[in-house]
């Protein structure tokens, strides 16, 4: 894409034309007109889905359990606690569109062993779609959850680095 853009003659920094973030205006500068790529959409958000109440995000960067449940709480959210079919086919639906296998998701018996729970600290209620023979603490060190794609639960180790599931409440009440 053609593109007019504004080059900081001292560092060569490119500021698009109309934007007036960015470059010093103390420092001289010149108005070219370079090929730019269009804007490119996120590689580390694959979209959104949304319920009434919820916004879910998946991130594609790479964490363990801990930081990843990290990156969605500084965001003001928390990693996706699915609490009935709808919302949990919904995600893996989600997972399919992306083209991965695999997501963590908000679930753990972190604090004691066959005691699941999501990770606001709520126990699993009516729910959970465990995949046949899971959670099975494949080597006694399964305590964090993945989400498969068939929508399946599987009990895994916490410090594996997997991409995983934001999610987001609309609003309080
Ligand atoms: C199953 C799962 C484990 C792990 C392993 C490769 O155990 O329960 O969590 O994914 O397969 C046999
Ligand atoms: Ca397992």
């Amino acid at each position: 894409m053609l593109e007019k853009v504004k080059v900081d003659k001292e560092t060569g920094e490119t500021q698009r034309i109309g934007d007036v973030s960015g470059l010093d205006p103390k420092r001289p500068s010149v108005e070219i007109l370079l090929c730019l790529p269009p804007p490119q959409p996120s590689r580390l958000i694959a979209g959104i889905k949304e319920t009434e109440e919820r916004f879910y995000l998946i991130v594609k960067e790479g964490k363990n359990y801990n930081a990843a449940l990290v990156h969605c709480r500084d965001r003001g959210g928390s990693l996706a606690m699915p609490k009935d079919e709808e919302t949990n086919s919904l995600i893996a639906a989600y997972v399919n569109k992306t083209g991965l296998s695999r997501v963590f998701i908000g679930v753990n018996d972190l604090e004691k062993e066959r005691q699941f729970m999501y990770t606001d600290s709520t126990p699993l209620q009516n729910y959970s779609h465990w995949r046949p023979g899971e959670p099975n603490n494949a080597f006694g060190g399964e305590d964090c959850v993945e989400l498969v794609s068939d929508g399946g639960w599987n009990d895994v180790e916490c410090h594996l680095t997997i991409y995983f599931v934001c999610e987001f409440l609309k609003k309080n009440s």
